[in-house]
């Protein structure tokens, strides 16, 4: 970034777990990315001063505001970065657009398909108007799934043939853990679907290149009373004696085909003891496979089926070295990355999609993608069309 480089004001609506990640992204990108824009943490907004102030003062936010509206009024505000539950996304987000106000929102893009279409509708309108807009859907920008997209790109595994992904957490898996936003519809929109399984249908839509084009799924609520949190730290809390039920899914299966009839199958969970955010998928191509965990993040693995049978195998490219995607701004080859530096990234291209006036991806309109799947899996889990009651078939 050069000294004259002008300044892109921000202002981030939130600062829990998703508003300390997003912090870091704006405040690290500026130091290890050549920017066109440099990006100023202007003012965060939270409904309690005093812990806004002191959310401010530790992720380095220069002011506070109570009230999201306020930031819209401001002329000093270039971007508004909404790091709220769901139930919230949509209203921010239009008003900022309408404002005049960049936009990026935290994932899933809203609550329900009709708020998304709301948002892609805003979206066309105020980009028509320079005004830009992005879905967070930070895993994209993990170095390797870049290079997974590069090589389907480039024809390395042929035609996609078949998809295979999970999103396996086990933070809810205790029975005690206490209840959140996180586990309640009219905050969340969702569960495990919406929370985690909307991150591995964009990495599906991002990797192949291909959008879902239909579901038959199956949701289930596996504890459906727990206790009400007391406080939390991040995703996990304390509980006290009073109990509330759980309105979403704990987990999220369903098989999809993609819109070459290439089928799919999705597994998203927070119940998964030992499996803490490995989101892993698999895509299977006519000439070649690849394979992505999260889990080892630093790690593509890439099997060519053109190579001899006696010597063929999965190769695990240590996706750590400056040819890869965003690795070349960060330590000398071979020294790793981690999950932060997806919200760097993700800060890195909004700003230069911003200072180009180009659109920045995912945009409304991916995650209207995506939340059209979410849609199509909560009406096919709750019609339950295609499944098969062996025990009613039995009788
Ligand atoms: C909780 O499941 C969560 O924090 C998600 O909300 C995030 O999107 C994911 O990145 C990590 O897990």
């Amino acid at each position: 970034m050069s000294q004259a480089a002008r300044p892109l004001r921000v202002a981030m609506i939130g600062y829990a777990f998703m508003g300390r990640a997003h912090s870091q992204g704006w405040r690290v990108a500026p130091r290890f990315f050549d920017l066109p824009l440099e990006p100023r943490m202007q003012v965060l907004v939270g409904r309690h001063a005093d812990a806004a102030q002191a959310a401010a003062d530790r992720l380095g936010w220069q002011e506070v505001e109570t009230d999201w509206r306020r930031v819209l009024e401001r002329d000093d505000v270039d971007l508004v970065d909404i790091c709220t539950p769901g139930d919230t996304h949509a209203e921010i987000a239009c008003a900022a657009l309408e404002a005049g106000k960049h936009v990026l929102v935290e994932k899933p893009m809203a609550n329900t398909l009709a708020e998304a279409e709301t948002m892609a509708a805003a979206a066309e309108e105020a980009a028509a108007r320079g005004v830009l807009s992005m879905v967070g859907f930070t895993y994209r920008r993990v170095p390797a799934v870049q290079l997974a997209r590069q090589l389907v790109v480039e024809g390395r595994i042929g035609e996609v043939r078949q998809v295979r992904c999970q999103y396996l957490q086990d933070w809810l898996a205790d029975a005690e853990a206490p209840l959140s936003w996180r586990t309640d519809k009219a905050k969340a929109g969702s569960g495990a679907l919406g929370d985690i399984g909307a991150h591995i249908i964009d990495l599906t839509h991002f990797i192949t290149g291909e959008r879902v084009a239909g579901v038959s799924a199956m949701l289930e609520t596996l504890v459906a009373e727990r206790p009400v949190a007391e406080s939390f730290d991040g995703l996990h809390g304390v509980g006290g004696s009073e109990r509330g039920p759980v309105t979403v899914d704990d987990t999220a299966m369903f098989t999809a085909r993609l819109a070459s009839g290439a089928p799919a199958v999705f597994d998203a969970t927070r119940f998964a003891w030992g499996r803490k955010n490995a989101i892993r998928i698999e895509v299977n191509g006519t000439t070649g496979s690849l394979a992505f965990d999260f889990e080892d993040m630093n790690v593509l693995e890439y099997y060519d089926a053109s190579e001899p049978a006696r010597t063929a195998g999965f190769r695990r490219i240590l996706v750590t070295e400056p040819e890869h995607p965003y690795v070349a701004s960060w330590w000398p080859a071979g020294h790793g990355l981690g999950y932060e530096h997806g919200f760097v990234h993700q800060a890195v291209d909004l700003v230069r999609a911003v200072a180009a006036g180009e659109q920045p991806t995912p945009s409304f309109a991916d995650g209207l993608a995506v939340q059209r799947v979410l849609d199509a899996v909560e009406r096919s889990s709750a019609a339950r069309s295609v499944y098969t009651d062996i025990a009613a078939h039995a009788a």
